[in-house]
């Protein structure tokens, strides 16, 4: 079976108009005029009409919709007008066939629940809106990659299986490893940490694991972390990374993705900076004006940060966490050691980003672990490298899915996850 090609569909233009073309791809619509029928064909470059007569009309005579095929053609003037050009075809191979019906209508004309349409995931690609999503989010990375790399950032990868935990012991996945216990990664916290120490500025993007039983469109078990570390810069100093990584990314989006944004039917807005800061207190005072009863040390609930949100739509950075709610690696506000030196990084009432200033006195982490009844020996490993050398550093854990969920503008990010895993969801 031959299957090469000689064109994309995106590259059958006017320029081309008496050539021949070999092209690919999948039957998205197919009508016939008696002895004539228009085929639309689509790859993942466009949309083709193909004009098929005569003897060739047996052939494709049955052919259901998403087959594969191959055609060969000439490139003709269309008077039709959806399209500049159209392709008579002179030979058309079918290379594989799609059952009828399928579980899905990828072309979306019958809806389909988000459920049906995670089961058939592959198929669902074959919907333009949908692959413009997965498109937009490879864009999203190269430009997370490219503003880090910018500012002086080193890609690492750290282990996924993992002896103690990274964020604390709720939460874990565990695993049997040859006879030990063993789990999957929460974050790269630990690793991250350590490799200040060698590389300054590093940055990992990769899939983490949290045992949630959350059933909300923001919580995955397994998600896509984007994480940076860094020497000798506070935490204000990693919150311009944040930003300047937010800005570079819808930026570059915006410009660069129009077709997926009409695909999406969502326009990329570049937000303003600086963004605005609030502290946990005048978060506190806001929330007091609601009514609502909080104390210094609660933690901010979903129905909270919703009130929040709506006085602050669009980005901001939510700072000077009390300690009490902070991971043991996060250092204190020297002059108000109640107050935490970190950050979130808010979209609205949704959680982006959280980070801070670590501590690098490994007899004060010991201490903190206690308080939070973690037992140093399982850090041992991790403690040890404090006392080779430990720069204070900084850095934050920014969730790739979630910020997809925003460019998007979708409400919950198992559209902008492959395949999403939750506590209900392990197949396919
Ligand atoms: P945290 O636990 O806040 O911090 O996670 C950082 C960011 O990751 C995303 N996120 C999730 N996204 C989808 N599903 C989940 N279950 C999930 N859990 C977290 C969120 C969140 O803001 N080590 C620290 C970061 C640091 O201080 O560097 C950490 O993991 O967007």
């Amino acid at each position: 079976m031959e299957i090469t090609r000689t064109h994309n569909i995106e590259d059958i233009t006017t320029k081309i108009v008496g050539n021949e073309v070999i092209f690919g791809g999948w039957v998205e619509d197919f009508r016939k005029l008696g002895k004539m029928a228009f085929l639309t064909i689509r790859d993942v470059t466009g949309l083709a009409q193909v004009i098929v007569k005569d003897e060739m009309l047996n052939m494709i005579d049955g052919l259901n919709r998403q087959s594969v095929v191959r055609i060969i053609g000439l490139v003709q003037e269309t008077k039709a007008r959806d399209f500049k050009i159209e392709v008579k075809a002179t030979k058309i191979e079918i290379l594989s066939k799609a059952v009828y019906p399928l579980p899905i209508d990828p072309i979306g004309r019958l809806e389909s629940d988000i459920d049906n349409r995670l089961n058939s995931r592959a198929l669902d690609l074959r919907n333009t809106k949908t692959a413009s999503i997965f498109k937009l989010r490879h864009y999203v990375l190269n430009s997370i990659r490219n503003s880090l790399i910018e500012s002086k950032f080193i890609e690492i990868n750290t282990p996924k299986i993992i002896g103690s935990a990274s964020e604390g012991g709720a939460n874990l996945f565990g695993l049997e490893y040859f006879g030990k216990q063993a789990y999957l990664a929460q974050s790269p916290q630990l690793y991250k940490e350590q490799m200040t120490l060698g590389l300054e500025r590093v940055f990992e993007i990769s899939s983490f694991y949290r045992a949630e039983k959350s059933h909300t469109g923001r919580h995955l078990s397994e998600f896509t972390s984007v994480d940076i570390e860094a020497a000798f810069m506070d935490y204000t100093d990693v919150m311009k990374v944040i930003e300047k990584l937010v800005v570079d990314v819808f930026t570059f989006t915006s410009t660069n993705c129009i077709s997926e944004q009409e695909f999406i039917g969502n326009k990329i807005i570049i937000p303003k900076s600086p963004f605005e800061i609030i502290t946990y207190s005048q978060a506190l005072d806001e929330l007091k004006k609601h009514d609502e009863e909080v104390e210094f040390g609660d933690d901010l609930l979903d129905s909270h940060l919703r009130i929040i949100g709506e006085n602050h739509p669009g980005f901001y950075f939510l700072t000077d966490w009390p300690m009490a709610l902070k991971p043991f690696y996060i250092h204190e506000n020297e002059e108000n050691p109640e107050l935490s030196l970190s950050f979130d990084l808010q979209y609205g009432y949704l959680e982006l980003s959280s980070g801070g200033r670590r501590l690098h006195d490994p007899e004060k982490i010991k201490s903190r672990l206690k308080e939070q009844n973690l037992d140093p020996k399982n850090f041992e490993d991790h403690l040890k490298v404090f006392d080779w050398g430990m720069p204070p550093h900084s850095g934050w854990g920014l969730g790739l899915d979630r910020l997809l969920a925003i460019i998007t503008g979708v409400d919950n990010i198992r559209e902008v996850v492959l395949y999403p895993r939750d506590p209900e969801r392990l197949k396919p």
